[in-house]
């Protein structure tokens, strides 16, 4: 029983990894043996309020990219005394975002610390059904996570009167048709009833009016896997494996021209040279790092000058970007800026749920223009229009935040890399000797 495992030891400083050793997903007899269940123990001790209080205190902020305060969104949800009928709990897992592989390490090699997290998410709001919003493409996550939440059900950790509790629990996998716009939490819950995947007007904001218009949390996969240990060992504990303000540990992936890419668990501000170059191990020999995107394809590029930044989301935001899903992306200096800016554009264009006219119109023409700069046809005027284009997608133009997500890279490439439009435009060609062949051909 879990009643067994083995106390957490307060030195740990990797909750979210501590029992990946392989590609091999953790057993449920592995998990309760190094620790699992503790903190849904210490959840079903505890009154839901302080459950909630506890993780706002403890400082965790979302990690799908928008890193708002968890346990603020939680206490937005209607108590018992305000409401009596049905709340539901969504794990975010439709990780699409360019870049991002992080939820999907958690998801096919520890399902039981997302179940777990998901039990006290659930118990913190009320929630008696949840659903795992997953990725169509996350074939092997899916499957690993299906027989993960058989194991539980088989050991009494879900169904009714979890662990003898007046607390149930039913959570169902729910493989999305495979959309990046589904992954926005409002279209998302669209998805769920069966609709159009288009985003809604918020507010009213889902912890309010979410699935059938009833109170829902969603929250991200990493978001819920920093609870089991945060829950058994606390808020101080949580807080001070930061370096910086902000709490927690944090999965940080770097892909691009590296010797090692991956994925990492190290604390939350970390900085950014630091994750370059002693886990990705540096640049490939014969490359420079001339910018990176610091969390995905829809973040600011930032600049080798920023490299002793910390990975802290209010640092990165003060130097124009966003830390979003932490997982960098390198620019080297044998890469063209133009062409991989078109290539994120083109995703973008692409997953458009077409709801509104700037991504909807914008993106198609940004592409338009971009592939005609690439292909050493555009003129100094093109550079004017991506510009008006970019703010024209700013945030406020639209319902969610894709299209002013895709500017991010595109207007910040214009100031940081502008000589290298320049030199497409003035050479009649793309001085990396790409060529970008229209996506219609
Ligand atoms: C109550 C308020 N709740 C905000 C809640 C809201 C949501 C969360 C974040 O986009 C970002 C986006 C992508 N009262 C509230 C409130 N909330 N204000 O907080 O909300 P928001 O609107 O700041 O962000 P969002 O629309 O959820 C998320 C960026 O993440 N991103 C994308 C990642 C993509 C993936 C993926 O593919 N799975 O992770 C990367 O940077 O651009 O900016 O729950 O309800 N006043």
């Amino acid at each position: 029983m879990p009643g067994e495992s083995t106390p957490l030891d307060r030195n740990l400083r990797t909750p979210l990894t501590r029992n990946i050793h392989g590609d091999a997903a953790v057993s449920l007899e592995a998990y309760r043996n190094n620790g699992g269940y503790l903190g849904l123990q210490r959840a079903l001790d505890m009154v839901p309020e302080n459950i909630t209080a506890l993780v706002q205190e403890a400082g965790l902020r979302g990690r799908g990219g928008a890193g708002f305060n968890t346990g603020l969104k939680w206490s937005f949800v209607p108590g018992n005394d305000q409401y009596s009928g049905p709340r539901y709990l969504i794990c975010n897992a439709d990780e699409m975002e360019p870049g991002a592989f992080k939820d999907r390490y958690l998801l096919e090699r520890d399902p039981h610390l997302l179940i777990e997290g998901m039990l006290i998410a659930a118990s913190a709001i009320n929630a008696s059904t949840a659903y795992i919003f997953i990725r169509g493409e996350y074939h092997l996550a899916a499957q690993r996570l299906s027989h993960a939440l058989e194991e539980a059900h088989r050991a009494g950790l879900l169904g009714k009167r979890i662990l003898g509790r007046d607390f149930s629990l039913q959570i169902h996998v729910h493989r999305s048709s495979g959309n990046y716009i589904c992954g926005e939490e409002t279209a998302l819950l669209n998805a769920l009833e069966g609709r159009r995947a288009i985003p809604r007007t918020k507010p009213p904001f889902p912890q309010v009016s979410g699935l059938w218009g009833k109170p829902t949390v969603v929250n991200n996969v990493e978001t819920l896997c920093n609870l089991p240990c945060l829950l058994a060992l606390g808020a101080d504990w949580y807080r001070q494996l930061g370096r910086e303000d902000d709490a927690g540990s944090k999965l940080f992936g770097v892909s691009g021209r590296v010797n090692n890419p991956g994925v990492w668990e190290l604390p939350m501000g970390t900085p950014v040279r630091e994750i370059i170059e002693n886990h990705a191990r540096g640049m490939q020999p014969g490359f420079r790092l001339r910018g990176f995107l610091p969390g995905g394809g829809s973040t600011d590029f930032l600049a080798p000058r920023h490299l002793d930044l910390p990975m802290d989301y209010d640092v990165i935001g003060k130097a124009g970007s966003r830390m979003g899903t932490g997982t960098l992306m390198i620019l080297d200096d044998h890469t063209c800026p133009v062409g991989l800016v078109l290539n994120l554009q083109r995703f973008f264009a692409r997953e458009s749920c077409g709801w509104c006219t700037p991504c909807r119109d914008g993106l198609p023409w940004v592409v338009e223009i971009l592939e005609r700069i690439e292909a050493g046809r555009g003129e100094k005027q093109d550079l004017i229009l991506l510009r008006q284009l970019a703010r024209r997608m700013a945030p406020g133009t639209t319902f969610c935040a894709l299209a002013p997500g895709a500017a991010e890279p595109l207007q910040s490439s214009l100031k940081l890399f502008l000589s290298d439009y320049l030199a497409h435009i003035v050479q009649r060609g793309c001085p990396y000797g790409h060529s970008a062949r229209p996506q219609s051909e």
